[in-house]
């Protein structure tokens, strides 16, 4: 792996295809190994979390497997490698994976100067606050003096100091590399707050000894737009991640379902046909086979079928649709057409 290293971060550095050391670019070597190496949380419940037997799940593992079947035909050839928040970008940009798709936060510094490049929203969020309810606290602004949890490396930290400090109240921050020690902290009553994504939010709050007892209030203090990240110079690899995100939305709304896209191949829908590859050859222009976005709604599913079985009302999180509804239908999920 180390002699891989030094031509993909120099490659990206100086603005060139990057390549690994045998010349192979990174959907060249993915094909070559059979599998998409994803990087994903070291377990965040709705976005990507293991089972007993190890089995990952969630909206963030989803844009992985689908990315597996728009390579192979195949979700299951994808293996998953846990990442703090902190180790993340370095796993990304030495080539430990191919992809990073943890809840991470789209911002300029990361999009900029770490050779990396982010493909698109896969979930629109922002930061939060979680107290118990016993502190008798409704808004953030009643925070002044608090403890407050997070974890180190994140976006989360950076807000919470701006926020503070804008309102002129003093905090004390207790940070922690692992997301598990955070919310074992903030469990055992280490601090009065712990703050992250509200989706972390919902997501850690069922990990907690008597999740009723929490509130999470109701200021949002952040813009927290979260999605997959690739390495900058390969734009082969780039646009994979980019158009499987991209045909995940688009297949929700042209109404292509995994139950129906055996159905959908002989629609008249120009659209639809593009989607699914009877009309043109857009697969081959990303080098992949025509039937790609068709193996990836049929072995995946579409956006609102990722999100409602990860995510959704019926799920634990209990998440609505609210922003991350389609651009038609009140939210921002916009994705450009196939065409
Ligand atoms: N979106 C923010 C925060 C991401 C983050 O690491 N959040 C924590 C708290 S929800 C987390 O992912 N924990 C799960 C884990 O580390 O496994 C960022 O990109 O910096």
């Amino acid at each position: 792996m180390s002699k891989k290293i030094l031509p993909l971060v120099l490659g990206a550095a100086m603005g060139v295809a990057a390549t690994t050391a045998a010349g192979a670019t990174t959907l060249e070597d993915v094909k070559a190994k059979g599998f998409i190496q994803c990087g994903v949380s070291q377990g965040l419940p709705g976005f990507s979390n293991p089972d007993a037997q190890g089995n990952w799940t969630g909206l963030d593992v989803d844009l992985c497997r689908a990315m597996a079947a728009a390579v192979f035909g195949d979700a299951s050839a994808v293996k998953f490698t846990p990442l703090s928040a902190k180790e993340r970008f370095t796993a990304l940009q030495s080539g430990e994976v191919d992809v990073l798709s943890r809840n991470t936060t789209w911002t300029m510094s990361r999009d900029t100067q770490l050779g990396l490049n982010f493909a698109g929203v896969n979930y629109y969020d922002g930061q939060g606050f979680m107290v118990r309810k016993d502190l008798g606290v409704t808004s953030a602004l009643e925070l002044s003096g608090a403890s407050v949890c997070t974890n180190t490396g994140t976006t989360t930290e950076l807000n919470v100091a701006d926020f503070f400090r804008a309102n002129n109240m003093p905090y004390e921050i207790v940070a922690f590399e692992k997301a598990d020690e955070v919310v074992g902290a903030y469990d055992a009553g280490r601090c009065d707050v712990y703050t992250t994504d509200a989706s972390g939010l919902y997501a850690q709050r069922l990990k907690l000894t008597n999740p009723g007892d929490h509130i999470v209030l109701s200021e949002i203090i952040s813009k927290e737009p979260l999605g997959p990240v690739v390495r900058q110079g390969d734009d082969e690899w780039f646009n994979v991640a980019k158009w499987t995100l991209n045909a995940m939305i688009n297949a929700e709304e042209l109404g292509v379902t995994s139950a129906n896209v055996d159905e959908m191949k002989s629609s008249d829908n120009p659209s639809v046909k593009r989607l699914l590859g009877t009309e043109g050859a857009f697969g081959e222009a990303i080098g992949l086979s025509n039937d790609w976005a068709y193996n990836i709604v049929k072995n995946v599913g579409n956006y609102e079928e990722s999100f409602n079985a990860n995510v959704g009302p019926d799920t634990p999180l209990g998440i609505s649709r609210g922003v991350n509804a389609l651009w038609n239908k009140g939210g921002f999920m916009y994705a450009p057409p196939v065409r």
